[in-house]
Order: C-alpha cells, then sequence, then structure tokens
C-alpha cells in the first residue's frame, strides 16, 4: 500500500499527539476515521456569546440564607424596587448576551404564579401577590436585547409530593411545562443535580429522559445544562476556572447521570476528551460575591475589576463560557458595587481588545508531522496578550501549541494543549518580537488556527 506524503505527517502528527496526551495511538486513527463530534447551531451560538450573566433571587435573599429550607412564608418575599431592567441593563453594559434567572431554588418558592403550589409570589404581599418575577425577568431582558434562560431546581423542600418519585415528577414537569411555554423563547434551560434530605430525608428519583425531552419539544432551540449535558456540561467547579486542557468533546460514559461525583467526574468535566463521542462544552457558573444569594455581610466582599477578568482569561480563555452570578438585594436591584465591578471589567477588556496588533498571516505549513503558521507583526514591539482560535463549527481539533518568538526555532513564549474556541494567553516574556510563529499538532485534518495579539 503506498501512502502520500501529507498521510505520511498526518499520521506522525497524530501519534505524537496520542504520545504526548497518553491515549492509545490507535484509539485516536480509529477515531480519526469516524466523524468527530460537532457543534451545533445552538451549541455554537451559545459559546460564542462568551459571557452571561446568572442571577440568584428569591426567598434566600429574605432570609439571609444560601439554602432555605422550605418552611419559608411567602409572607417574606417583598422586594421594595424590584427593576430587573436595572439588572438588564447592567448586564448588557458588561457585554453579556444572556441572563439565567433561578425561577425555583432548592426551596420551592417560585418567582411565578404557578398552578403546582401556594409556594409563590402569588402568596407575597410582593404586588399584593399579583406579580411575576419570571415575566418581569424576561420582558427586561428582550428590551435589551439579551437571550433568556431559566433555571429551577428539581431538588424542592416544601412541595408535599417530594419524594414521592412519580407524583413529584409529574409536579416538576408541570412546573417546567409553564416556564417552558409562557415566557416566550429561552436559550438556556439550566439543571441542577442537588438531590437531597441527609440520609434519612426523602429520596427523589428525577426522570431526566422525560425532563430532557419536555425542553426539546417545548423549546427546541434553547441549550439544556447539567454536568451529565446533554448539551452543555458544568465546569467541574464554582471558582471560575476550566481545565487548562479543555476540550469541547467528552465520553458520554464519563458522567454517567446528573450529580455523578469522583475524582474522575470533576477531571472529565474540567477537561473534555481528546476523543469523546459527543459536543458539550463547558460553562462557568461562578460568583461575583462568596454567596450566590445577595447577604449585605458580603457588600465588601464583591470580586474586583482585577478579579474578574482574570476569570474571563481562566473561563472563556480556556474554551469554556464565563456564567457570572450577580445576585440582586432585598430591594430587588443589583447593588451598586456589583454594578461598577461588571463595567470595570467591560472597561478593562475593551481596552484590551482596543490594542489589537494588525498581523500579516501567512497560510499554514507542514512541518515535520506538525503545522506551523507565520504571524508579522508591522513593527517589532512587545505583545502581552495572545488570543488563539481554532473554526470549532468544523470540531476541536488542535491538541498542543506552541508560540515562538522570530522564528521557527526561536524561543517558545507561550504553549498548551487545547485550543477551541479561543484561547487567551498572557505573555510573560516581555522581549519585542517581529514575528510570531504558532506551531500546533491536530488530531484530524489540522484545523487552521488564528492568532491575535495585544499589547495592552
Ligand atoms: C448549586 C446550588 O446548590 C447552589 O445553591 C447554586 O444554585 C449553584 C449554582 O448550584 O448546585
Amino acid at each position: 500500500m503506498t501512502i502520500t506524503r501529507r498521510e505520511l505527517l498526518h499520521h506522525l502528527g497524530i501519534g505524537a499527539v496520542a504520545g504526548a496526551l497518553g491515549i492509545p495511538r490507535t484509539a485516536l486513527a480509529l477515531r480519526h476515521k469516524m466523524a468527530r463530534p460537532r457543534p451545533t447551531p445552538a451549541q455554537l451560538a451559545w459559546q460564542r456569546d462568551e459571557l452571561a450573566l446568572f442571577v440568584h433571587f428569591g426567598i434566600n435573599t429574605f432570609t439571609d440564607r444560601e439554602w432555605g429550607d422550605g418552611t419559608e412564608s411567602p409572607a417574606l418575599f417583598d422586594p421594595a424596587a424590584l427593576d430587573a431592567r436595572q439588572w438588564a441593563r447592567a448586564a448588557r453594559s458588561a457585554g453579556a448576551k444572556a441572563m439565567i434567572l433561578t425561577a425555583k431554588h432548592h426551596d420551592g418558592f417560585c418567582l411565578w404564579p404557578t398552578a403546582t403550589t401556594q409556594h409563590s409570589v402569588a402568596s407575597s404581599p410582593w404586588r399584593n401577590g399579583q406579580g411575576d418575577v419570571v415575566r418581569e425577568f424576561a420582558t427586561a431582558c428582550r428590551a435589551e436585547g439579551l437571550k433568556v434562560g431559566l433555571y429551577c431546581s428539581p431538588w424542592d423542600r416544601n412541595h408535599p409530593a417530594y419524594g414521592d418519585s412519580p407524583r413529584y415528577n409529574d409536579v416538576y414537569l408541570a412546573q417546567l411545562t409553564e416556564l417552558l411555554t409562557n415566557y416566550g423563547e429561552l436559550n438556556e434551560v439550566w439543571f441542577d443535580g442537588a438531590n437531597g434530605e441527609g440520609p434519612n430525608g426523602k429520596r427523589q428519583v428525577y426522570d431526566w429522559p422525560r425532563t430532557w425531552a419536555l425542553v426539546r419539544a417545548l423549546q427546541p432551540k434553547a441549550v439544556i445544562f447539567s454536568d451529565a449535558g446533554p448539551d452543555v456540561r458544568w465546569i467541574g467547579n464554582e471558582r471560575g476556572v476550566a481545565g487548562e486542557t479543555c476540550w469541547s468533546t467528552i465520553r458520554s460514559s464519563a458522567v454517567p447521570y446528573i450529580g455523578a461525583s469522583g475524582d474522575d467526574v470533576i477531571t472529565a468535566l474540567q477537561q473534555g476528551h481528546a476523543d469523546g463521542d459527543v459536543w458539550r462544552p463547558g460553562e462557568t457558573d461562578v460568583s461575583i460575591r462568596p454567596g450566590w444569594f445577595h447577604h449585605p455581610a458580603q457588600d465588601s466582599a464583591v470580586r474586583s475589576v482585577e478579579n474578574l477578568v482574570d476569570l474571563f482569561f481562566t473561563s472563556v480563555g480556556r474554551n469554556s463560557k464565563l456564567l457570572l452570578n450577580v445576585p440582586p438585594t432585598r430591594r430587588g436591584q443589583f447593588h451598586e458595587t456589583d454594578i461598577a465591578r461588571l463595567a470595570g471589567m467591560r472597561a478593562a477588556l475593551d481596552a484590551l481588545h482596543a490594542t489589537r496588533i494588525p498581523l500579516s498571516a501567512m497560510a499554514p505549513r507542514a512541518v515535520g508531522g506538525r503545522w506551523q503558521r507565520t504571524f508579522i507583526l508591522p513593527t517589532r514591539q512587545r505583545v502581552t496578550t495572545i488570543d488563539l482560535a481554532e473554526p470549532i463549527e468544523r470540531g476541536q481539533q488542535v491538541a498542543t501549541w506552541r508560540v515562538r518568538a522570530d522564528r521557527a526555532d526561536g524561543p517558545v513564549i507561550a504553549s498548551g494543549t487545547t485550543v477551541g474556541n479561543r484561547q487567551l494567553r498572557r505573555l510573560t516574556a516581555t522581549a519585542a518580537v517581529r514575528r510570531l510563529v504558532v506551531e500546533y499538532e491536530g488530531l484530524d485534518e489540522p484545523a487552521t488556527v488564528s492568532l491575535r495579539a495585544y499589547r495592552g
């Protein structure tokens, strides 16, 4: 059998990558013969949005707790100046493209007037029991050009049917049906796996296949989030940090059900798998404050602008998406400190992007089983930040990369494993350069890696 030079180089590349990743070479070669997973249009649009805000608001806001136990009186819910438009304006000026609201948290209090329980805004003094936070939220998002997402906790510490699995599953699906049909198009439906009342408590078995099928039927364009997907996955921690290696592909067997635990599960969520059988990009959810809900005592513990920019680098800048939680206060508005920090983060990111250096890109060349692409700067100058990308609409390919200064054999000034949608890296080397040579190895037909460089 004769093979072309191109095929030879290609297989050499795969071998090197397989070795570096500790994957049997044959496994990758086999995968190479099969179609690698690619994003759906919804997954692609979701990831390219880069930033969304998470809004934790509910009875906990009024009890100063993180997890309510379901015995809270709806009479406590009375935000004096609820203004969802203020949340949406702050989100838009932060550069977020979507917001996700906790329509129901674990305490079971529903922020919309549901037919499934009395434990909702309809039993509260707010707007004389005539209000609907979900409606105000959805309207405000759309008025500011933001996509709408909802979180409805399956764990419900109030509903009497909870623990009687088939009966509660019907209640939960009825709640979802209300949310999925009465508030227009949803962009994301967020499922949390928490399920517990302690060792002697009620044990509820959720019906995820039925739940996901309902979302598909009623909101076919929405992506479904959970640690087990199916469309987008949890990144494995709440610290705002995606894996340095971060594949949008993952083996579907790695997280067999929502709430599966263990170190291997967390590693899989953090890093994904090069040979994963499904496209399921990671979402990095993290709060701007220590808690998910607003606590007055944490008003002085809001993340700094610098810290928020770091979070952007360790999430969006590692092929993930950032879901940043900003909790409204008891008045029903974002706190002024949070708003200022969001604006500061946007300004810092805009300032960085404004220092983009125009580069002339050469075509990629195959060299010794790897790919090499040279980018020429207009003048010799210092580069502080690089921004690599590959065309993920065709799947994720790059498994290792290096950036060299000036020449193909020049010093390595940055290196890593995956690229994906975006790979942002600050450079520590200070020397001025005239060329940047990006070297990379891919799993399959190599992608054309692109590079942006900034001096900010
Ligand atoms: C967790 C919940 O238990 C937290 O309260 C919060 O909602 C977070 C986003 O998800 O699993």
